[in-house]
């Protein structure tokens, strides 16, 4: 039996971050901890770019483009908190809907860094407050899953 695990580094890999602006105050601080977390595992600064997108719906458009120019993982991360929105199940649907279909069509790792949350409250709770911070572990999946896939042969003709 051969057994495939990813490894956690960022050294040599080349990372698109897309981040929402509606929820600043939360995206912002997920953003701090999935850069920190790339950096920790030795990323170089010329492999990152990060791209601001007005809110959660709008992720899967710009992570589809990033994942089709290159990047070895897309790292979306959005906060939807359902106080503040009546549409709330729209936005978060839409936005998981569309960034698993980002990484279906493209066969690159978009990884789902969005928190949904009743409350603002939890929201800070998962963006480096009680509960710790999703983005670093969305930083942790995108090393891990890039990693996987390079382990694999690529498709006869990709
Ligand atoms: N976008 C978010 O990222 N989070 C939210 O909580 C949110 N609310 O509350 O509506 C939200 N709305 C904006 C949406 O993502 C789009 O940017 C907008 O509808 C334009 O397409």
């Amino acid at each position: 039996m051969r057994e495939i695990r990813g490894e956690f580094l960022a050294r040599g890999r080349r990372f698109a971050l897309v981040v929402s602006r509606f929820n600043e105050i939360v995206t912002g601080k997920l953003l701090a901890g999935a850069i920190e977390c790339l950096r920790a595992h030795g990323v170089d600064e010329d492999d990152l770019v990060v791209a601001w997108v007005p809110g959660a719906f709008e992720l899967p458009t710009a992570a589809r483009r990033a994942a089709a120019s290159g990047y070895d993982a897309v790292i979306c991360l959005g906060a939807v908190i359902r106080g503040e929105t009546a549409h709330f199940e729209h936005v978060a649907g839409q936005a998981a809907n569309g960034i698993r279909a980002a990484a279906d069509e493209t066969g690159v790792p978009v990884i789902f860094g969005v928190l949904t949350t009743d409350t603002f409250e939890q929201a800070m709770d998962r963006s480096g407050g009680k509960h710790g911070n999703k983005g670093w572990d969305a930083a942790m999946a995108a090393m891990e899953t890039a990693s996987v896939l390079e382990q694999f042969p690529k498709e006869a003709g990709g």
